[in-house]
């Protein structure tokens, strides 16, 4: 009994002194996001211990100060400070100190205990700083840093993304032994995994690890490598001795012993291997620090011929490009909203992933490892090489830290540093002797941003991305890299669709050698938008559909295509943009808040064949309205989405009949009546049948109005365009305008234009933006009574800058005039508009009347021109 007693007691004793030992030998490592005080603006004493921050804010890292990009396009830029208090754990007594920032958008000045200890460059990139030299003896320490998004002489300095800035991704506090694996410079981990490759027979893996002795004395250390098999078997294991001075820091090569046939690693198969690292004090065996990392095996290459290949054999990169920002969180996001979006991509078939424009979390690039997704990551230097050496050093920084700390994810295959290097600058400089110097510069930056990437990392390959410019071949940047991207909008900015067939046909026959991938390509949509006659920038849904169901499988045909990544994942915030939704572009397979659109099903259809896809595509549109011809049936298509070979459609579970499936979609003439339509779509996928059901809700719109229709109806009319326009805010679905003809309703005269600006007072933006100029009048043959008659107008005609990133798409502005015109109502004047006068450019005016018909003429609106040009956005009829 006793003895039990001892020996539990040593038992639990030795158990404590090794939870002792740990907690000393190894590295610690806690998020540090809690408790932090921030303040909009500058403040020239905040980083002083004593400075009183008891009025800023408190805030919980992530944490970024433009949420406000969503809501005007003057987003805060500037300077922010934030502050924290804190205390080092008593354990940590002896150690070093480090703090680890995932990133800081874009500058970062960091003060601790009123010293400034580091000023970092470039927003998407990490830095660690060792505190311990500046710790002040008091128990309680103060860190401040200053984070400056405004910086024009540092990346980005241009793109269509929102500079969001702060301290939006986790902050580390770290503690290590004197003697550690060291990253300081680049906030890498201080150690370089390669596991070189080029069949299957056999693989080297080699580490390159940097050790710092941070201590006043010299110490002999062991650094030992142990790689474990995917099951979790130790397979080998590597050890060297070294001494090191006081203060020194060593790079360490070691080679482990070949590993035979080792298990491959693909993104279907993302078998990952092991590798621990220690470093040991050689004398007393003591652990100093221990890092793991996960490698894998795989090779692969680019070939200008016949594409992509892995392990040797040739595999097409499916993929997406991925802005990363949420409503209303902006850039601070939390890992798991990053892991998210790698699963949306993933179920949808992706297997490769274009992180643009800038590095991204490490949340992201883990899962691209251990799910399965390679990987091109890039820094963003876009549209323009200003004259500058700060700014290209600024440049090479962010590029060796990109590679530094991402060098050890396997899914990466490509780096790239530069994007449509070339748009702004052939748009501001049109002549030759002002381009000359600019483009001599833009070379020298691409040859020296190309010859640092292949120093740090002699295992990818480089890319870069060109807009659909002959440009770049004519000024030497397309022989630079080893891969090209051509970032392809024909069909959307300009040209059309078969633009892009032509493009790359003619690239590959100029340059049958050169690798390419369509890095860029993509069409607007918004949910509220649709149309039976869908037209570039229009922005509705069944545009976008069109556009990608040209694309894509043109791309997936296309042999020397390596592959192409999608423009873009998600709609994403882009301040300075107008069009549908302002301050968001919207390209996106995905929201902004992550709904997916209908047509990634269409990619999921198309890339996944292991699992049965079939969707009905009216998710985006189950609310719809049709137009009515008296005694007739609407008609209206529905389309589904599927990787069946062969569908049927229900409708109220009448069979609508069977349709093949070409392109992963087919299209059913759908007869819809007003009510709740229900719709289900069956097929047969590996002997089972499959199915997929929706509810839709219907309303006819009479085109013939008479006394009984006219009841209950509410009449709107999205006057200039051929499209639906459902409001989010109200539900109401505007119908498509017509030309009148007796007996209906419709315009007289005009021409239909729509405009890409920004509309203010409203949230149902494209409903003004398109609008019939020059019309003379409206009519609805209607019966006698009073009526309510809603008028939309806004006038757009004032100048606005292009934006030059709109690649090739200028809106042709129409003079600026003081529109002003006079409204009649069955001949008499019911009102007159001063447009410029009264309202501003661009603000929605939304006016009601109440009119009575009194005749069988219906009602006949004039509009009667005073000045410039009459217009009208939209219109409502209600009978009271
Ligand atoms: C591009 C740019 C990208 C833009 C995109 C677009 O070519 O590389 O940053 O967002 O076009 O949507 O216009
Ligand atoms: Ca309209």
């Amino acid at each position: 009994m006793r003895k039990t007693y001892i020996y539990s007691l040593i038992c639990c004793w030795l158990f404590l002194w090794s939870l002792c030992m740990q907690a000393y030998a190894q590295r610690e490592c806690q998020t540090f996001n809690e408790g932090w005080k921030f303040h909009w603006g500058d403040c020239e004493t905040a980083f002083k211990v004593m400075f009183d921050d008891s009025k800023w804010k408190s805030v919980h890292l992530p944490h970024t100060w433009n949420s406000d990009a969503y809501e005007h396009k003057d987003y805060l830029r500037g300077g922010g400070w934030y502050r924290k208090r804190f205390t080092i754990p008593e354990v940590w007594q002896g150690k070093r100190i480090f703090l680890r920032f995932d990133a800081a958008c874009q500058v970062a000045a960091v003060y601790l205990d009123g010293k400034k200890v580091n000023i970092h460059v470039g927003g998407y990139t990490a830095f660690i700083i060792d505190l311990t030299a500046y710790l002040s003896d008091d128990d309680m320490h103060t860190v401040a840093v200053r984070v400056d998004n405004a910086r024009t002489d540092v990346l980005p300095l241009s793109g269509d993304f929102t500079f969001f800035g702060g301290l939006y991704r986790d902050v580390w506090l770290i503690a290590t032994a004197e003697q550690h694996f060291d990253g300081l410079d680049d906030g890498s981990d201080g150690i370089f995994v390669d596991a070189s490759q080029n069949s299957s027979d056999y693989s080297v893996v080699s580490v390159r690890s940097r050790v710092r002795n941070a201590s006043s004395k010299t110490s002999f250390v062991e650094v030992e490598h142990v790689l474990f098999s995917p099951e979790g078997d130790s397979l080998m294991s590597g050890r060297k001795v070294f001494r090191m001075r006081a203060g020194e820091r060593i790079w360490i090569e070691q080679e482990l012993p070949k590993v035979v046939r080792p298990t491959l690693w693909t993104p279907e198969t993302p078998v990952l291997y092991r590798l621990k690292t220690i470093l040991r004090d050689k004398h007393s065996r003591e652990v100093l620090d221990e890092r793991e990392h996960y490698t894998a095996f795989r090779w692969f290459h680019f070939d200008g011929e016949h594409g992509f290949f892995l392990n040797g054999k040739p595999y097409k990169l499916r993929g997406m490009c991925r802005h990363q920002d949420q409503f209303p969180f902006g850039t601070a996001l939390t890992d798991e909203m990053h892991r998210r979006d790698f699963r949306w991509m993933k179920e949808m078939g992706c297997n490769f992933l274009r992180i643009a424009h800038y590095p991204q979390d490490d949340a992201l690039l883990e899962m691209c490892d251990r799910q399965g997704m390679l990987v091109w990551e890039e820094i963003p230097v876009i549209d323009k090489v200003p004259d500058s050496e700060a700014y290209a050093a600024s440049c090479e920084q962010s590029l060796r830290e990109m590679i530094r700390q991402h060098y050890n994810h396997p899914s990466v295959i490509l780096w790239g540093y530069m994007n449509e290097i070339l748009l702004k600058t052939m748009r501001e400089h049109r002549q030759f002797d002002q381009l000359a110097p600019i483009l001599e510069r833009t070379r020298r930056l691409a040859y020296n941003l190309e010859a640092v990437l292949h120093q740090e990392d002699s295992t990818r390959n480089s890319a870069v991305a060109f807009h659909g410019s002959d440009d770049y071949n004519k000024y030497g940047l397309g022989s630079i890299s080893e891969v090209i991207g051509w970032n392809l909008y024909n069909g959307w900015y300009g040209g059309n669709l078969n633009g892009l067939n032509r493009f790359l046909e003619q690239q590959h026959q100029r340059y049958p050698e050169r690798p390419l991938l369509v890095s860029e390509y993509g069409a607007g949509s918004d949910c509220r938008i649709h149309s039976l006659h869908p037209k570039p920038f229009d922005f509705s849904m069944e545009y976008q559909q069109i556009f990608l169901e040209h694309y894509l499988p043109f791309i997936e045909q296309t042999p020397y295509i390596c592959g192409a990544t999608h423009w873009n994942l998600i709609d994403f915030s882009s301040a300075l943009r107008e069009e549908s939704m302002p301050r968001i572009n919207n390209k996106g397979l995905l929201t902004n808040e992550r709904t997916p659109k209908d047509v990634y099903y269409y990619y999921q259809a198309t890339w996944r064949k292991d699992i049965p896809v079939l969707h009905i595509a009216t998710r985006d549109w189950l609310q719809r309205a049709g137009v009515q011809e008296q005694g007739e049936t609407v008609m209206f298509p529905v389309k589904v989405y599927t990787n069946l070979s062969e569908v049927e459609l229900f409708l109220d579970g009448r069979s609508l009949g069977k349709k093949p499936v070409d392109n992963c979609h087919a299209v059913f003439d759908v007869p819809f009546q007003t009510g709740y339509p229900y719709l289900k779509a069956r097929g047969m996928y590996q002997g089972e049948w499959v199915e997929d059901a929706v509810k839709l809700r219907f309303t006819n719109i009479p085109a013939q109005l008479d006394m009984q229709n006219m009841q209950n109806l509410e009449l709107a009319i999205n006057v200039g365009s051929q499209c639906f326009y459902t409001s989010a805010a109200t539900g109401l679905t505007w119908v498509p305008d017509r030309a009148y003809t007796p007996g209906g309703w419709g315009y007289v005269g005009g021409e239909s234009h729509s405009s890409l600006k920004e509309i203010f007072q409203t949230s149902d933006g494209p409903l003004y933006q398109s609008a019939r100029i020059g019309l003379s009048g409206y009519r609805f043959d209607i019966p006698v009574g009073i009526y309510e008659v809603e008028l939309l107008f806004s006038d757009t005609s004032a100048p606005s800058a292009s934006l030059a990133y709109l690649l090739g798409h200028d809106e042709t502005d129409r003079t600026s005039t003081r529109n002003a015109f006079t409204i009649l109502m069955n001949d008499c004047v019911i009102d007159q508009v001063f447009f410029s006068h009264q309202t501003e450019s661009c603000q929605a005016v939304c006016k009601r009347y109440l009119v009575k018909v009194s005749d069988h003429n219906g009602l006949r609106l004039g509009f009667k021109v005073v000045n410039g040009y009459s217009f009208l956005s939209g219109i409502k009829l209600r009978k009271l």
